[in-house]
């Protein structure tokens, strides 16, 4: 079996470290020529939080490649794995294009996103492919092109996106192999069929901390240090779960307690979205409330505060002209 990963970010990095260096055969697909010279010199570097020593896996073992490339190199076997952990911005205006070649194939397909929608547009580019989505919890910081920090241990469920029954039985056993090579690299991986409630829930967790996080620029914790930033926190979320209800999404009701328990957990990490806004990068809000105010659309319920809040984002990282 061979793990192909695109998008050498954060999770990407781990990923293919730890998979390398666990002995699965890897390539991991970048966006720059720069970053493959950098990984085939200095190999990947894994750092933890929680004093562990760092591991280096060397440049010799990893398979880095341009993702220009993709087309033409990319080979398959029935086996193997495609897993996409860029986020949704690249996915949707560059992945159209070099997966066009594989429209007719029959592959394996990971994806790791945030936010809701990319399944259905993988779904009408890959009409033939097995689909799996992911949610994970897996924490990741990327330092550099070569460096990345293991944030936090996670866990990670994966799920078959819309197949039949008999389809089901024969991919299992391929998904198996995955989540064992997972498991040897040290990730916690299962297969789950709740994937689809996994992936609303973690929108709406997302759609509340990550931006209240970017526009304060606090880490997650500080989020409930006043009870302002409570009131805001609870608007987005209340907002969020009449949409869910408005549109038939299963919702517990502990997600509230869900949320504060996330801010807890990772109270001194910064979001993702603060990462990006620190760091200049495009940020996933149009894919996280975005989505969100599109179900809201849909199902004629108003979302104010999702829509200030997108607009308050987007004004942080618009570029000086
Ligand atoms: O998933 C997250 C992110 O930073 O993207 C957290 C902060 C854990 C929840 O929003």
């Amino acid at each position: 079996m061979r793990i192909d990963i695109i998008g050498a970010g954060s999770l990407g990095l781990l990923l293919a470290g730890g998979l390398t260096r666990a002995g699965s055969r890897v390539r991991l697909w970048c966006r720059s020529e720069e970053q493959c010279a950098a990984l085939s010199e200095s190999g990947i570097t894994i750092s933890y939080e929680d004093g562990r020593q760092p591991i280096r896996i060397s440049g010799s073992d990893i398979e880095a490649v341009p993702v220009g490339r993709f087309p033409q190199a990319y080979p398959r076997s029935p086996g193997d794995w495609l897993v996409l952990t860029v986020k949704q911005g690249p996915l949707r205006h560059r992945l159209p294009e070099l997966l066009a070649p594989l429209r007719e194939s029959e592959l394996n397909l990971l994806c790791l996103q945030n936010g809701w929608g990319h399944m259905e547009l993988l779904r009408e580019l890959l009409p033939a492919a097995h689909l799996y989505a992911a949610v994970t919890t897996e924490g990741a910081k990327r330092e550099s092109p070569v460096r990345v920090v293991h944030a936090g241990k996670g866990q990670t469920f994966i799920g078959l996106w819309g197949e039949s029954g008999t389809e089901r039985n024969t991919t299992a056993a391929t998904a198996a192999q995955l989540t064992d090579a997972l498991a040897l690299a040290g990730f916690s991986a299962a297969m789950s069929n709740q994937v689809e409630t996994m992936i609303f829930r973690k929108l709406l967790i997302n759609a509340v901390i990550n931006p209240l996080t970017a526009v304060w620029r606090i880490p997650n914790g500080e989020l409930l240090s006043s009870s302002l930033r409570m009131s805001m926190m609870r608007e987005l979320y209340e907002e969020a779960v009449s949409v869910y209800d408005a549109c038939g999404i299963a919702c517990e009701s502990s997600l509230w307690e869900d949320i504060l328990e996330v801010c807890r957990a990772t109270a001194g990490n910064l979001s993702s979205m603060l990462a990006d806004v620190l760091a200049s990068r495009e940020t996933e809000i149009g894919w996280i409330n975005g989505s969100l105010v599109e179900l809201a659309e849909r199902s004629g319920v108003e979302v104010p505060a999702h829509r200030w809040i997108i607009r308050m984002v987007e004004g942080m990282t618009v570029k000086e002209r």
